[in-house]
């Protein structure tokens, strides 16, 4: 069991808040695991939000591997697990370090630019972007020096097809990559003057006709900062704040797309470890905010994450085949790999909940099939299916019968009341007090 699972009792104060608030702010985007250092990339209708993974016992940064996380909305997210890691790697020295990577696609492929920290940046290839993606170097892309030089690659593609990588604490370097993506022509070239109040964490993109540079500014704490230029390479001219630094947080690093007709600034903070204790660890978690441009193209600073109000910008289909890892919030449980693959929701416990938002019921009254594939060694579970809140309307309840184990799955069914309309679907867990429940693979709603 682990840490935030033991001390999730102490935390239900804390968490009768939250929940509430989780409907609105929802901060942050993942609950399931600590996340960190977002690069968010749209590809078809798609947002993959690739994250690094701050371990459950982290106490400063211990990182293994990257993670994704997928939406069609911005409110639900699909957990997919680990993408990468050091052992993709085989050359990487150390055995912690898997720092901040960011993904981008060009010619049907998938490119991940990963940092290990004291190790150079390395680059993964795949053929989509749920991987595997695999080292085509068999060494570091780049690998200057000791210790965070570099560290944090951004990858941007200029409209004359000219690929750039930026990285580097405390300096900012670039390199001009071949179209091949896993090399580049000419020298590391170091940005000079730095923007003023860089960090790290640059984050590069072209925006009608001009350059951003997004970064993580002031430590600490760190908030967002920006620059902007004619030329990818610069001059670079410091505008100010996307997201000022606040005593609320510490660390941040951007990532920013736009998608469905707004634009995103992704971050981190350590909202998720507050719930738990006021002491610091590196046990981070990626939030997302909304973002507003000015006319002459600068950019509105974000009020801080908890501040600001994630709406969906898509309604969530039920009527199909729904990994049980999807969710906006679910505070207290995990996800972990399944033994014959994919991923499942574990660590259910009596009390906690899973709510997906914006869910789409239609407009059609009546009865409805809820199929659910889950294992339990023995049974003794419920599962309510409620409209909107913890305490809303009970749909139904699916009573869970042992299938064999926590590795054992079933489907099993049960009926409930029609819901139409746009409603948060809360799924509440109940059953023996401390003890796990049973392990959730998939769900569908038949009419
Ligand atoms: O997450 C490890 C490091 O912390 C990243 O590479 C930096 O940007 C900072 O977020």
């Amino acid at each position: 069991m682990n840490r935030i699972k033991t001390l999730a009792g102490l935390a239900a104060v804390a968490l009768t808040v939250l929940q509430p608030l989780a409907g609105h702010a929802q901060d942050p985007l993942i609950q399931t695991k600590y996340t960190a250092d977002p690069a968010p990339m749209v590809h078809n209708d798609t947002i993959f939000l690739y994250t690094t993974h701050d371990e459950d016992d982290a106490d400063g940064f211990k990182m293994l591997d990257w993670l994704l996380y997928t939406s069609t909305d911005m409110v639900n997210w699909t957990d997919h697990g680990a993408v990468a890691s050091l052992k993709s790697f085989k050359w990487a020295v150390r055995d912690n370090g898997a720092w901040a990577e960011q993904v981008i696609e060009r010619n049907g492929k998938f490119y991940m630019y990963c940092p290990l920290h004291g190790n150079g940046i390395g680059v993964l290839v795949a053929d989509s972007p749920y991987g595997p993606f695999t080292d085509p170097l068999g060494k570091p892309l780049v690998w200057q020096k000791e210790h965070w030089e570099d560290i944090d690659p951004t990858v941007f593609i200029d409209d004359d097809g000219q690929a750039y990588m930026y990285w580097g604490n405390p300096n900012v370097y670039y390199v001009k990559l071949n179209e091949d993506m896993i090399s580049y022509s000419g020298d590391i070239v170091k940005v000079d003057p730095v923007p003023e109040h860089y960090q790290e964490g640059p984050w590069c993109y072209k925006r009608n006709g001009k350059y951003y540079m997004a970064f993580a500014s002031t430590c600490c704490p760190e908030g967002i900062g920006y620059a902007m230029s004619d030329s990818p390479t610069g001059p670079w001219t410091t505008k100010g704040y996307i997201m000022r630094p606040t005593d609320r947080s510490r660390g941040n690093h951007p990532g920013i797309i736009d998608y469905k007709g707004k634009t995103y600034v992704f971050g981190l903070n350590y909202d998720l470890l507050r719930i738990e204790t006021p002491d610091h660890h590196e046990r981070r978690s990626v939030s997302a905010a909304e973002m507003h441009y000015n006319a002459d193209g600068t950019i509105q600073e974000v009020p801080y994450w908890k501040d600001t109000r994630l709406e969906p910008v898509g309604t969530f289909d039920p009527y199909r085949r729904v990994q049980a890892e999807t969710m906006a919030w679910g505070y207290g449980l995990k996800t972990a790999p399944k033994a014959d693959g994919g991923i499942c929701v574990t660590n259910i416990h009596n009390g906690e909940t899973l709510r997906l938002r914006a869910v789409d019921f239609g407009s059609r009254a009546g009865t409805m099939t809820f199929l659910a594939s889950v294992a339990s060694a023995d049974g003794n579970a419920r599962l309510e299916v409620r409209l909107d809140s913890a305490e809303g309307p009970l749909l139904g309840t699916l009573d869970i019968q042992p299938t064999g184990g926590l590795d054992t799955y079933r489907e099993q069914t049960c009926t409930l009341q029609g819901a139409t309309g746009v409603h948060d679907l809360v799924f509440c867990f109940r059953g023996g007090e401390g003890m796990e429940l049973f392990n959730w693979d998939s769900w569908e709603l038949r009419k």
